[in-house]
């Protein structure tokens, strides 16, 4: 069946994400925000764990014209985020976490709207302690929320879009 066939390479694509030298960094539980009509930057989200010391020193997504790995945190009271000029460290075997209101991988000027239940494509650009630099090609699930975090809707984090102008 030629239906078939095609599930099965969908499949295979599915789980062989990223090229085969880039397996020095693993990505988990991988999201990006869905957008709203004519809002122009979002965030993805990402455990990664490294087995060797590397440095995620880029992102790019064909849906973004600019990508970069942000830092957010308090600053005199008020929430900032910058781009980190010399990229996001991995120890070895440490999990770091991209997420809201922390570090994460910033994408502007898009392209198409990020809309739930679809998938976008990342490319992440490591360099690992030699200055050897690896491409780990992703396809990033769209969603509103965290995947696997409740939406009770308690509001614990308000932030939402962090672009968007604090509230009064
Ligand atoms: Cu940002």
């Amino acid at each position: 069946m030629k239906r078939k066939t095609t599930v099965a390479i969908m499949l295979a694509a599915a789980l062989c994400t990223g090229h085969a030298l880039a397996q020095n960094v693993v990505a988990k539980d991988a999201w990006a925000r869905a957008t709203v009509q004519g809002q122009k930057a979002s965030g993805a989200f990402m455990t990664l764990t490294a087995k060797a010391d590397t440095t995620l020193v880029s992102v790019a997504s064909s849906v973004a014209g600019v990508a970069e790995v942000h830092e957010m945190k308090m600053d005199g009271g008020v929430m900032q985020m910058r781009a980190l000029p010399k990229g996001l460290e991995l120890p070895a075997g440490k999990a770091v976490t991209l997420k809201p209101g922390s570090f994460h991988l910033m994408l502007m000027d898009l392209k198409v709207p990020l809309q739930k239940d679809t998938t976008i494509p990342l490319a992440l650009r490591f360099k690992d302690a030699k200055g050897v630099e690896s491409t780990l090609d992703m396809k990033v699930p769209v969603a509103s929320t965290a995947p696997g975090v409740p939406t009770g809707g308690s509001g614990a984090h308000p932030h939402g879009m962090h672009h968007a102008p604090a509230k009064p």
